[in-house]
């Protein structure tokens, strides 16, 4: 939360000036809310749907719905008790009335809710309300139903009541403003759900629904999912691992108090080389760690280590074991609830309270060091997974050397298999990896020499998940795409920091055929970006090229279609009031099938292609995604791949 909202907030609790605050709200969104995009207009559901999460971990609500309706609107319902309705004594007021108009309102009347909950930028319901063109309140309470609507932030009318009621509740509905949100007005159902998935885990016992009545199946039923879990992070870990084969039987798992701070923390080893470990705080995804993480950190190392050297695991062992080597393989997950957080960092997603570091350092020890002492053939599998890794770290450190020593030599070192561009300015310039040679070789041909570089990639590379460090250095693609790009990455023991100053390309295009061993071929390579440059990724130097999948042609007129939707339209334009068969349609079944002309023209040219960007939205839902599209169990991938197929009659 920036300085100058805090301002508004103390300003506003002596002196309320209701329409300037949300006037305010109204002519910088982006301070509010973060921006106007996507992002911030899914924000509006999570300001809500925290409100009512901070009624449920207040003990009073187990059931939240979210509805998204057509044409964008959304309804959240809770079974709390009810935003209160009665008139505030010193504003003459409402209570509701102010809840929604004021911003930062909620919590002063209601001093005694610990309000943990409250989304990255924690603004209230009353920013919500100032950004749609029309919101409505309905509240039961005390056998009644009290209602108030607003308009842009003002209410229309005073809390009035409606009638009675035999339950408790809060429901808001709320129309997004199309002259806010310029970008978009429509709602992810998956971006939602992924939000909602994960407060289930975060908060265990609550029930979380969404439903979509954009999109109604034949007979009318709409699509609707329950998110709820019994065993919180444990349950979280289990989700995020998917397929992956675990190492121990049972995620280990902690939830408690330590030093007056809630810890809850679950942990898995697997049969992977990576680390994964999500934290949490106050509910927020904290990207960037902090305190928190370190002292899961410390917890770790320091109990593995004395129970490995107390059980004399370690006897002929003559490496050093760094910190790295007791995450490789982890799984984790923490969630704290901190009173007063502090948020530092880049994105404000890295915690600063130095107190939390402790307290959880003590709530990983203690749960770790009794596991260890009470499971004997669990301690002495992950005591060897760590001293493999230690192992294997000498080893990749050996193949991280080979790949720089060859940066390191210049343009000249460059694999002999890219067709390079000729300007060096990395941001005008493109790089394509494309599946295989003969591709490759229309690629070259016709692509604009100028800025645009081929580096043709043999069949299906390595898949990382399942691969073991040093082998993937080793790797003739792999290192191909090293050197290409010009990243070269730490070879100090434990900073594998990429290092991107010498990046070529500021546009990393991955451009595949157009069905599943395609798609494949594209999720292997983001794989390997994700695990290995990350920082590509977040950076959005990351693209996927979507080549046409049919020509519609009638004589001299043509069209490209990208799917079926088009290509019908197209066909009927065409056809005109000319006879059917005149009109010819052709299904490309691979970039192979287009000559260099037709592959510029639909794919390649700035000016009429698109370019579709890779982008990590949710690290913890992208893990999971990677884990099950990558692992050893097909049926998931399957299901995975037909339910998200861009290319409708993919050859499964
Ligand atoms: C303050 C006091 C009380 C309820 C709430 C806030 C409340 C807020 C929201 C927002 C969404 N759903 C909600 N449910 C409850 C209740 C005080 C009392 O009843 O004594």
């Amino acid at each position: 939360m920036s300085e100058e909202v805090k301002e508004v907030s103390n300003y506003s609790a002596d002196n309320i000036q209701v329409l300037e605050g949300l006037e305010a709200v109204r002519k910088r969104p982006s301070m509010y809310i973060g921006d106007t995009g996507p992002k911030g207009l899914h924000h509006l559901v999570y300001e809500v749907v925290d409100n009512s999460i901070d009624e449920a971990l207040a003990g009073y609500c187990d059931t939240i719905k979210v509805i998204i309706h057509k044409g964008n609107s959304i309804t959240v319902e809770d079974n709390g008790r009810g935003i209160p309705t009665g008139i505030n004594t010193k504003e003459q007021k409402s209570a509701l009335e102010l809840v929604m108009t004021i911003l930062h309102a909620g919590g002063k009347f209601d001093k005694d809710t610990y309000k943990v909950s409250g989304g990255l930028h924690g603004v209230g319901v009353s920013c919500v309300n100032a950004l749609s063109t029309h919101m409505i309140t309905v509240v039961h309470r005390e056998g009644k139903i009290f209602t108030q609507e607003y308009e842009r932030g003002k209410p229309m009318f005073d809390v009035k009541a409606i009638g009675v009621s035999d339950r408790t509740g809060t429901i808001q509905t709320f129309y997004p403003d199309p002259e806010i949100f310029t970008q978009t007005l429509e709602y992810k159902y998956d971006t939602l759900a992924t939000r909602l998935r994960e407060l289930a885990f975060l908060n265990k016992g609550i029930r979380l629904t969404l439903t979509d009545e954009r999109y109604p199946d034949d007979n009318g039923n709409y699509i609707t999912e329950e998110f709820y879990s019994q065993g919180g992070l444990k349950e979280f870990v289990r989700y995020l691992d998917g397929t992956r084969t675990p190492l121990i039987p049972e995620p280990i798992y902690v939830e408690g108090n330590k030093q007056g701070i809630p810890v809850e923390l679950a942990l898995q080893y697997n049969d992977t080389y990576s680390e994964n470990v999500f934290s949490y705080v106050n509910n927020i995804n904290t990207i960037e760690g902090g305190t928190h993480v370190a002292g899961f950190r410390m917890g770790l190392t320091r109990t593995l280590k004395s129970y490995a050297d107390k059980s004399g695991l370690l006897k002929n062992v003559k490496i050093d074991i760094t910190g790295d080597d007791f995450r490789e393989g982890l799984t984790a997950v923490i969630s704290v609830k901190v009173a007063e957080p502090q948020f530092e960092g880049q994105t404000k997603t890295k915690l600063g309270n130095s107190e939390v570091s402790g307290a959880v350092n003590v709530a990983v020890g203690e749960i770790l060091s009794n596991y260890l002492e009470e499971n004997p053939k669990e301690a002495r599998l992950i005591v060897n997974k760590v001293i493999l890794a230690a192992t294997a770290r000498a080893a990749a450190r050996k193949a991280r050397e080979m790949v720089q020593r060859k940066n390191v030599m210049g343009g000249n070192g460059l694999p002999g298999k890219l067709a390079d561009c000729a300007n060096n300015d990395p941001a005008v310039c493109e790089i394509f990896l494309v599946e295989g040679d003969s591709a490759g070789g229309t690629a070259k041909q016709g692509r604009n020499r100028e800025y645009q570089a081929i580096l043709p990639l043999r069949g299906k590379i390595l898949n990382v998940e399942k691969a073991m460090e040093h082998k993937i250095y080793e790797n003739e693609e792999i290192k191909n795409m090293f050197t290409a790009l010009g990243v070269s990455i730490g070879t100090a023991e434990d900073d594998k920091e990429l290092n991107l100053s010498k990046l070529r390309y500021h546009k990393i295009v991955i451009m595949t055929d157009a069905d599943v061993d395609g798609s494949h071929i594209t999720t292997l390579i983001l794989t390997f970006f994700f695990r290995y440059m990350k920082e590509l990724v977040e950076f959005g130097y990351v693209y996927i090229a979507t080549p046409p999948l049919y020509l519609v042609k009638k004589g001299k007129e043509q069209e490209y279609c990208w799917n079926e939707v088009q290509r019908d339209a197209a066909i009927q334009r065409l056809k005109g009031s000319g006879k059917e068969d005149s009109v010819h349609v052709q299904r490309y079944k691979g970039l192979g099938e287009m000559n260099a002309e037709q592959l510029w023209e639909t794919t390649m040219n700035p000016e009429t292609r698109t370019l579709r960007r890779a982008g990590i939205e949710n690290a913890a839902e992208c893990d999971h995604t990677f884990s099950m599209l990558m692992g050893d169990e097909v049926a998931p991938r399957r299901d995975f791949i037909e339910k998200n197929a861009k290319y409708a009659k993919i050859d499964v």
